[in-house]
This record gives structure tokens, sequence and C-alpha cells, in this order.
């Protein structure tokens, strides 16, 4: 494959990658929840150039935690839960305002983690929805359930713009590169338990730690 083939989304991919996130004791695996990042950035790239200020704050914070996994303390890494513990034991963390650590892998994640949220009840009415249904719609009232409530004004206004330039339900569909619709239907009510399976451990990580709020 060339590297346009490389750069091509496929939602089974994320599937996979999102798939091999949890260990059989529910932790959670950077590596495959960083990868599964990965793969949604790429297809939000082949939606276009509008969407370019998404992804590269998406890919920043994949960079920030990639560079803890692969940096001196990578194995403190391995998973959410064991990240959690050595920041937090390591006092590596700004737990109620930006001082020496605004880059902490606990914070970091937590960007990704509620964007997850969004994705899970954006995907959950893709999946529901009618053929006529406008995504631009699906898109911001998954928005306004969950991430909006942690953006300031100008990110929300942005956001909404971007909204607004997404294609039909039919093109959005063919864009996952699944098949026909039925079988994307097919994958997201595959996808989308599994992400909301993610998505919870780690809300309840966060919350037991009292990192919900970190600035
Ligand atoms: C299919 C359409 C895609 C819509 C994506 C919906 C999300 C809109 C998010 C707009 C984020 C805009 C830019 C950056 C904002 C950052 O300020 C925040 C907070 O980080 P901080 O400033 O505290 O470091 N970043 C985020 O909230 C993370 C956003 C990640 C969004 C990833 C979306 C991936 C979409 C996958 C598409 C299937």
């Amino acid at each position: 494959a060339g590297p346009q083939e490389d750069q091509k989304f496929c939602l089974q991919e994320v599937l996979d990658t999102f798939k091999l996130c949890l260990s059989e004791k529910k932790d959670v695996y950077l590596e495959h929840y960083v990868a599964g990042w990965r793969g949604l950035v790429k297809f939000l790239n082949s939606l276009g150039s509008v969407f370019g200020f998404i992804s590269k704050d998406a890919v920043n914070k994949i960079n920030i935690l990639v560079t803890y996994l692969h940096g001196e303390n990578g194995s403190q890494y391995v998973t959410v839960q064991s990240m959690v513990k050595y920041e937090l034991d390591n006092e590596l963390v700004d737990l109620t305002k930006r001082g020496s650590h605004p880059e902490s892998g606990c914070r970091t994640l937590l960007r990704l983690h509620r964007a997850l949220r969004w994705l899970e009840l954006f995907l959950e009415r893709l999946r529901t929805s009618s053929e006529d249904s406008k995504t631009s719609v699906m898109c911001s009232e998954a928005y306004n359930e969950s991430l909006s409530q942690h953006h300031p004004w100008v990110v929300r206004k942005a956001a909404g713009m971007a909204f607004c330039v997404l294609p039909g339900r039919p093109a959005f569909l063919e864009v996952m590169n699944v098949g026909p619709p039925e079988q994307v239907v097919a994958m997201l009510g595959e996808a989308v338990p599994l992400i909301s399976e993610v998505y919870q451990i780690t809300e309840e990580l966060y919350a037991q730690q009292n990192l919900l709020d970190l600035p």
C-alpha cells in the first residue's frame, strides 16, 4: 500500500483497536487507546481541511501521550490505570490550576476521554437515524450534550461552523469504507458498545480519583 492507502480511514480498523483496548481485568491499554484515536483522526482528515483545527488538537494530544509511552518511564504508561497511579504518586499532575505540569498524561487523556463521549453519542445517533437525517444536527446535538460544556464560546462557535459542512448521511457512511449502509450500521452496532465500555471504565477511574476537572 502506498502513502495514500495508509491514510485511508476504515471503521473496521478503529473498531479493532478499541477491541484491543481492554485487558482481561478491564484495564485500558494506552497504546491501543491512542491507536484508536489515530484512526479517528484519519477519518476526520478525510472529511476535509475545515476540520484541521480539530484534528490538529487531537494529534497534539495523541503525541503527548505517545511521548510518555515511549519515554524513559514508558512502563508506567502501559495502561490508563497505571498512568494515573504513577502520575498521582509522583505529583506529576496539576490538580487545581495550571502549574508545573501543564501537559500531564492525566489531563491530556481527559480531553480525549471527553471527546470519546461525544463520539459515542454521535455514532449512536448515526446508527439509529434515517437516510435523510442531517449529520450536522446529530453532530451538534451530541456535542451540546457532552464536549461543549468543557469548551469556551469561541471553540463552540468554530465547532458549530465546522459541523455545518459535514457531508450528508449517505456520503458520511461511505467514507467509513465498510460497504453498503446496512453493513456500516451493523458495524456501528458493534463499535458503539465497545467505545461506551472504554469510556465508562475511564470515567469511573477518573471520578474515583477526583480527576474529572483537571485544568
Ligand atoms: C465528524 C465531525 C467531527 C467533529 C468533532 C467534534 C469535536 C469538536 C471539538 C472541537 C475541538 C476544537 C479544538 C480544540 C480544543 C481544545 O481547546 C480542547 C481542550 O484542550 P485544552 O485546550 O484544554 O488543551 N480539546 C479537546 O476538547 C479535544 C478535542 C478532540 C476532538 C477530536 C475529535 C475527533 C473526531 C473523530 C471523528 C469521527
